[in-house]
């Protein structure tokens, strides 16, 4: 009898550490949870087992077809956008092919089961590149301005598209094809913040860096003019948008890929609200013009009727209540500690 289980890639990460958190609170204990390195101690107690491996290594994903039943995948392991900018092949490489690998495995699980396997898969804002104007565009909805400007945008926008083609059409010429095995849904993210980890290798990290510097006390050079202006929202909305998404039914989504957003204050704005709460905080501009061009390229702000249509997606914190309800109490408490 294989072990029926969740599987989450890139379980170490920001947003692994919130999901493995809310299900393990909803008593889904049942986490295979896959990452390069060992699982981190705060998380490791809330899985079934943990697994270290790369999702490129082919025969470590054929061991897990053969040794467990896999119901969902959340395949979160990824690199960011600037870090897949210093190595592209790289990011193409995991990003792609890594997904790639990912969803032939839940092909596979399906076929195995007989049944419909669910895939979660992350994707991002990235997939939008519009020009000059951004300033003066509206809301920008998910068919439009998909011209990513990094390879990290062109990793996610491909395979929310390889999700799409495996949950619809994978081998249709082939007598045992079912449509519907599959069963794909992608969010499209735009910058998160945590207040108990900090991103790595994103360009959207200047939000959170800026906080947790001055929750430390420290200075905080900000990478992008005072301007920019791009969508945000707080680890335990992303962490509820998945869980809601994930549980809705079949019938009620009309797509399978979904814009959602909360807040988009200015990195100014931020500032000013960092400064409310920390009046030491010391924070300046530094402008890094290649990382400024990537966030230029993404939307100041993005429509998501759809995912408030047809999941209910309503994000629980604005900007004034992120900062009162969750980042100031949970920041202040971890530092102190
Ligand atoms: C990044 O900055 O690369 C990510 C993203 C916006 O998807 N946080």
């Amino acid at each position: 009898m294989r072990k029926k289980i969740i599987l989450i890639t890139g379980a170490n990460g920001e947003i692994g550490h919130g999901l493995i958190n809310s299900l393990y609170a909803k008593g889904m204990d049942n986490i295979l949870a896959l990452d390069l390195h060992p699982i981190s101690s705060s998380i490791k107690d809330k899985i079934l087992e943990g697994l270290i491996g790369n999702i490129l290594d082919k025969n470590l994903l054929e061991q897990i077809n053969s040794e467990y039943e896999v119901s969902t995948i959340y395949h979160l392991a990824a690199l960011l956008s600037t870090r897949a900018e210093f190595s592209p092949q790289m990011a193409h490489e995991v990003n792609v092919t890594g997904t790639l690998n990912l969803l032939s495995l839940a092909v596979d699980q399906a076929k195995s089961i007989g049944g419909r396997v669910k895939f979660f898969f992350p994707s991002s804002i990235a997939v939008y590149g519009i020009g000059k104007s951004k300033g003066s565009l509206g809301p920008i909805s998910e068919t439009e301005y998909c011209h990513p400007q990094t390879m990290y945008g062109c990793n996610k926008l491909y395979c929310e598209n390889l999700g799409i083609y495996h949950a619809n059409y994978y081998h249709r010429l082939a007598d045992d094809f079912k449509s519907g095995h599959l069963d794909f849904r992608s969010i499209r993210f735009p910058g998160i913040i945590s207040a108990v980890t900090i991103p790595t290798g994103g360009t959207s990290d200047f939000l959170p860096e800026m906080i947790h510097a001055a929750a430390q006390g420290q200075k905080y050079d900000c990478f992008v003019r005072k301007d920019t202006r791009m969508p945000f929202m707080v680890m335990p909305d992303a962490i509820q948008a998945i869980i809601d998404l994930m549980a809705a039914d079949k019938f009620q989504l009309s797509q399978h890929v979904y814009n959602i957003g909360a807040f988009n204050p200015s990195a100014g704005e931020f500032a000013d609200k960092v400064r409310e709460h920390y009046p030491e905080a010391e924070i300046h501009n530094a402008i890094n013009g290649k990382r400024q061009s990537i966030v230029d390229s993404w939307p100041a702000q993005i429509d998501d009727e759809k995912a408030r249509t047809d999941w209910s997606w309503s994000p629980k914190f604005d900007l004034d209540s992120a900062f009162k309800n969750y980042l100031i109490p949970k920041i202040t408490q971890q530092y102190e500690r």
